[in-house]
C-alpha cells in the first residue's frame, strides 16, 4: 500500500519551544516566562534557536525529503501587548521564515496560537475572559493581512483541550490551577468561539489558501467490559473529544455532550451557558472548516471513578509514576500488554485509525485531515555523532500504517508531520524527553540527523512504507 502521491510528510515545531530569544527582538512577555523562571526546572532560553537556526533547519528539510513545516506565530512577537503596539521586527522575522522555506520548497503550515498567549492577555483571564476572543481575532486578521502572499495553510489554535486541561485540571500549564473543570470548559468554549470568528475573517476577507483547527484527540476506551467503565469513558470522551469537535463541526454542542459537560461542571458547583451570539458565529464557521488537524499520541483505557481527585504529572520520564484520577469522571489505566513511554503515554496506533475513523462517521463534513503531530518522546542517545533511535521509527511506522489503512477505507487524510522537526524544548518535561529527527545539541546548536531522518527522508521520496 502506498500514500497518494500528493500526500505531505512535514515534520512540525511551535514558537515558543524552538525560537529562543524569549525576551529579545521586541517581543513581549507570555506567562510561561516568569512561570519557568518560578519553577527553576528549565528555561525556553534557548530552546533550538530556531530565530537564529532556521536557514539550517529548513536547509534539512530540504535535503531529507520533508515537503511540510508547522510552525507557529508568537503573538507577543508581533504584538508585544497582545493588542495595539505592533513590533515591527517580529513581523519582519516571520517574512524571513517565509521567504526561506519558499527558496527551500518546504511549504509552512502555519499555526495562530500554540499555548503562547501574551502575558498581558494571560493576567487577565486569557480565555476565561471573554474579552481575549476580539483580541484574538484582530491579532489573526492582522497575520492573514500581512502574510497572505506566503501562506497558504492556517490553523488557528492548537489543541484547545491540553490547553484547558493542562491550565485548569492538571495544573502543568501556567496558571497552574488544578480540578477546577468549569474553568477548563469555558475555556474551551471561548477558544472555539475565537476560532470561529477568525474562521469567518479569513474567509469574509476573502484570503487565498486554506484554515482549519488543530486537536489533540486521544481514544478513549473502557478499562473493563461493564457499564459502569463505559459511563465513565463517555464522559472522558465527551469532556476531552466530543465537547470540541461539537463545537467545530456543528457548530454547536449536542443534548448528548451538553448533559454531560452540566453534569460534570455542576459537580463542582459551577454552571454552563453559551451566549446566543458566539453560537450563531459557531454555527457560521462550522461550514467553513477546510481541514481537521489530528495530534495523536496516545489512547486511554478508563475505569469508573468516584473518589477524590488525585492527578500527578509525570514530567521527568520516571515511568510508573503518572496518575489521572478525576472525581466523577473516571480513572486512566495502564493496560497489560500495552505499552507506555517513559512519561507513560500508552503506545496504542490503532487509537488513531479509530479517532479518524469516528471522525469519518459522525462529523461527515470534516472535509479533510492532516495528522499534524505524532512522534515519540524518548531518551535519546548520543554516541559519536550518532543517534539510534530505532523505538521512534517502530512508533512512527506502527501510525502510519494505521493512517494507510484509514485511507484505505475512506477517509482523506492529506498530509502527516511528525513531531518534531528537531528536538526541541518541551513544556512540562523540559530537554531530557527529545522527539526529533534531528538531535539538537543545546550547548553547540549544532543539528545531527537521528537514524529516524533517513528512514522519513525515504517513506517520503518514494510513498512507501518499509
Ligand atoms: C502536544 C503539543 C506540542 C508538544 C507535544 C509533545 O500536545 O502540541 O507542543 O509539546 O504535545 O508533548 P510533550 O512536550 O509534553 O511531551
Amino acid at each position: 500500500m502506498k500514500f497518494p502521491d500528493n500526500f505531505v510528510f512535514g515534520g512540525a515545531t511551535a514558537a515558543y519551544q524552538c525560537e529562543g530569544s524569549t525576551l529579545k527582538y521586541g517581543k513581549g512577555k507570555v506567562a510561561w516566562d516568569d512561570y519557568l523562571k518560578k519553577e527553576g526546572r528549565f528555561s525556553g532560553d534557548p530552546a533550538s534557536d530556531f530565530y537564529h537556526q532556521y536557514p539550517i533547519d529548513l536547509k534539512l528539510c530540504r535535503d531529507y525529503g520533508i515537503k511540510g513545516i508547522r510552525i507557529s506565530i508568537a503573538w507577543s512577537r508581533i504584538f508585544p501587548n497582545g493588542v495595539g503596539q505592533i513590533n515591527q521586527e517580529g513581523v519582519d522575522f516571520y517574512h524571513r521564515v517565509f521567504q526561506e522555506c519558499k527558496k527551500q520548497g518546504v511549504e509552512p503550515y502555519v499555526t495562530l496560537h500554540h499555548f503562547d498567549t501574551p502575558d498581558a492577555l494571560h493576567k487577565i483571564g486569557d480565555f476565561l475572559n471573554h474579552e481575549i476572543i476580539d483580541q484574538y481575532t484582530n491579532y489573526a486578521k492582522f497575520c492573514f493581512q500581512e502574510y497572505h502572499d506566503e501562506v497558504k495553510y492556517w490553523f488557528t489554535f492548537n489543541e484547545v483541550w491540553p490547553i484547558a486541561v493542562n491550565q485548569y485540571i492538571v495544573g502543568s500549564f501556567p496558571p497552574a490551577i488544578k480540578y477546577d473543570i468549569p474553568k477548563a470548559v469555558y475555556s474551551m468554549h471561548h477558544m472555539m468561539v475565537a476560532h470561529a470568528k477568525a474562521v469567518l475573517a479569513f474567509k469574509e476577507g476573502k484570503y487565498p489558501g486554506q484554515i482549519g483547527i488543530i486537536h489533540s484527540l486521544e481514544t478513549k476506551y473502557p478499562y473493563n467490559d461493564n457499564e459502569a467503565d463505559y459511563q465513565a469513558t463517555k464522559n472522558e470522551d465527551v469532556l476531552a473529544n466530543q465537547f470540541v469537535l461539537d463545537a467545530t463541526f456543528l457548530g454547536e454542542y449536542t443534548d448528548e455532550t451538553l448533559t454531560i459537560i452540566k453534569r460534570l461542571v455542576a459537580l463542582n458547583n459551577g454552571t454552563f451557558r453559551v451566549d446566543l451570539e458566539d453560537l450563531e458565529i459557531m454555527k457560521k464557521a462550522a461550514k467553513l472548516n477546510d481541514y481537521l488537524g489530528i495530534n495523536y499520541y496516545q489512547s486511554h483505557f478508563i475505569q469508573a471513578y468516584d473518589g477524590e481527585n488525585d492527578i500527578f504529572h509525570n514530567g521527568t520520564g520516571d515511568k510508573g509514576t503518572s496518575r489521572f484520577r478525576l472525581k466523577g469522571v473516571g480513572e486512566r489505566m495502564f493496560k497489560e500488554g500495552i505499552e507506555r513511554t517513559d512519561w507513560d503515554w500508552l503506545i496504542y496506533p490503532q487509537g488513531l485509525y479509530d479517532m479518524i475513523m469516528r471522525i469519518k462517521n459522525q462529523y461527515p463534513n470534516y472535509k479533510a485531515i492532516y495528522i499534524t503531530e505524532n512522534g515519540m518522546g524518548y531518551k535519546d542517545e548520543f554516541v559519536g555523532g550518532k543517534i539510534d533511535d530505532t523505538p521512534r521509527i517502530d512508533y512512527i511506522r506502527k501510525h502510519l500504517s494505521w493512517i494507510l489503512k484509514a485511507i484505505d477505507d475512506g477517509a482523506d487524510v492529506k498530509g502527516y508531520f511528525v513531531w518534531s522537526l528537531m528536538d526541541v524544548f518541551s513544556w512540562s518535561n523540559g530537554y531530557n524527553k527529545r522527539y526529533g529527527l534531528f538531535y539538537v545539541d543545546y550547548d553547540s546548536q549544532v543539528r545531527y540527523p537521528k537514524k529516524s531522518a533517513s528512514w522519513f527522508k525515504q517513506i517520503s521520496e518514494t510513498k512507501e512504507l518499509d
